[in-house]
């Protein structure tokens, strides 16, 4: 007997996403922003149905993400930003505080959310990553936000 398995469709007609991007390192999120729009548009969501909330660097992503996530508005939201490291440990509470409230505010909500987060010890991993030879990291959240969605609903 074969294997009941339940899988996602990336169909995003009619999806109501929110995504919420740093301004820090802007030139790099802005790519992962339009990767990510691009993503969701090119598989059938409305650009109407796509809200953009800036918020100022990594840190403040999740209380932006678990709001509009309680609002009942998004069936889903893509969290985007780039976190580059310098010569003191800021980075790493960055990147950890992001990575654990956005994972708090998915679980705490039942709305999933794909963690478009660069962490890269350089500015040329970032760029890699960004829409170049390491692919969009934003196109990436985008799909995993979508596929999460579509399997949420049938279980
Ligand atoms: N925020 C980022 O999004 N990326 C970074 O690389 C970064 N660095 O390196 O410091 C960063 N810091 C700002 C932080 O997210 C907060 O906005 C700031 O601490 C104010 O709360």
């Amino acid at each position: 007997m074969p294997v009941k398995t339940i899988e996602g469709q990336l169909n995003a007609k009619g999806i109501k996403v929110a995504l919420v991007a740093a301004r820090f390192n802007d030139f790099i999120v802005d790519r992962l922003i339009s990767g990510a729009i691009d993503y969701l548009v090119r598989h059938g969501a409305s650009e109407e149905d796509l809200t953009l909330v800036r918020l100022p660097g990594a840190f403040e992503l999740p209380i932006a993400a678990q709001k509009l996530a309680r609002s009942g508005n998004y069936d889903g939201v893509v969290v985007l930003g780039a976190v580059i490291r310098g010569a003191t440990p800021h980075f790493d509470y960055v990147c950890s505080e992001c990575a654990k409230g956005v994972a708090h505010a998915t679980m705490e909500t039942g709305v999933p959310m794909g963690f478009g987060l660069l962490t890269c010890d350089t500015l040329d991993q970032a760029i890699e990553r960004a829409g170049s030879k390491g692919g969009n990291k934003g196109v990436e959240a985008a799909s995993a936000m979508l596929e999460t969605v579509r399997v949420l609903e049938q279980l």
